[in-house]
């Protein structure tokens, strides 16, 4: 059986199929030349020193959509494929956009504090909240998941702008700044790839455009947003409220950002429900498996389209 080496953890229904089929390695007592095939994570990924050194990689199979921790034009050059599990977990990151926002507009986290805590009783009813409802939503990045976020928006009667590097077909109103984008809206929702080309682009600018009023929402990558900016503007009032699924140096969150009232935080599971990360995992090991049966995958990364 072919040899494939497990980089971070996979699910039972992964494990069981991919055992039918390949011999795994887990540890570092593997042969490096007869390694064939890679599983791993969008946030492990593959390692330069470690691509190189695997002289007879055929295909990288990555659970999950961000690519990001793969160089993957290093990869192409080196005739490897790298798949993705793009389009079956866009709803479920949409929908965790939509929870970050609506828990920053009605103060869901506060809320639950103030009935818990016996405040109700004692004190009578909270304070009041802000409508989630007409807002001018900003969403960086309209592409496969971007365009979900849109769509289940419109119950809540948003009016989209977007920002992307290159102007869509579609009935939103296109900036081709980041920063002018977030001057006109309430909320900036992040859902663009990690990877230098959007290292902290919501920088101290974009962050104080956004305004005192403004939210942010971040379900891409924690590299996408300066860290250390954000925290400065919500201390000091200059960005209003941020929803957050995602950090620079996760599962590391700083302090600062743990003791802000006006943050809502979720340890990176944009994705993590059973239906859509089981989806996902079946996509993961299809590429794999339809690779050792004819030589081709169902979702490369575009970077490896062509091999
Ligand atoms: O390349 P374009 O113009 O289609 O825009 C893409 C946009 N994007 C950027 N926007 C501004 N500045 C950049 N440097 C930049 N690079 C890429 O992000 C496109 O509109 C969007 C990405 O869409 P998809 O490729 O369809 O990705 P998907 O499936 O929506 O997932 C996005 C990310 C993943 O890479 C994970 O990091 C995260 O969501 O879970």
């Amino acid at each position: 059986m072919p040899d494939l080496l497990q980089i971070g953890g996979i699910t039972d229904a992964m494990r069981e199929r991919l055992e039918a089929e390949f011999t795994i390695h887990q540890t570092k007592r593997y042969d490096a030349d007869k390694i064939t095939h890679v599983v791993t994570n969008g946030h492990d990924g593959v390692n330069p020193n470690l691509m190189a050194s695997l002289t007879n990689l055929q295909v990288i199979s990555g659970y999950g959509v961000g690519y990001d921790a793969v160089d993957a034009d290093e990869a192409a050059r080196r005739g490897i494929i790298v798949t993705h599990t793009p389009n079956v977990l866009n709803e479920e990151v949409a929908t965790t956009a939509l929870l970050l926002m609506l828990s920053c507009y009605r103060e869901v986290l506060r809320d639950d504090a103030y009935v818990r805590s016996g405040a109700w009783e004692a004190k009578g009813g909270a304070p009041l909240t802000r409508s989630a409802d007409n807002q001018t939503v900003g969403i960086l990045g309209l592409g496969r998941i971007g365009q979900a976020i849109a769509d289940k928006l419109a119950p809540w009667n948003a009016k989209i702008l977007y920002h992307s590097r290159t102007e869509k077909d579609v009935p939103y109103t296109y900036y081709d700044n980041l920063t002018a984008m977030a001057f006109d809206c309430d909320v900036l929702i992040c859902i663009t790839p990690g990877g230098p080309s959007t290292n902290k682009i919501v920088n101290r600018d974009v962050l104080e455009a956004l305004g005192p009023q403004g939210t942010l929402i971040n379900v891409s990558r924690g590299s996408v947003v300066d860290e250390a900016a954000l925290i400065e503007a919500l201390q000091s009032g200059a960005l209003g409220w941020a929803g957050l699924d995602v950090f620079e140096g996760e599962p590391h969150v700083p302090q600062a950002l743990r003791d802000l009232p006006n943050t809502v935080l979720l340890p990176h599971v944009g994705s993590a429900t059973i239906e859509t990360r089981a989806a996902m995992g079946d996509l993961t090991v299809d590429n794999l498996l339809q690779h050792l049966k004819d030589g081709t995958v169902i979702s490369a990364v575009p970077e490896c389209a062509h091999l």
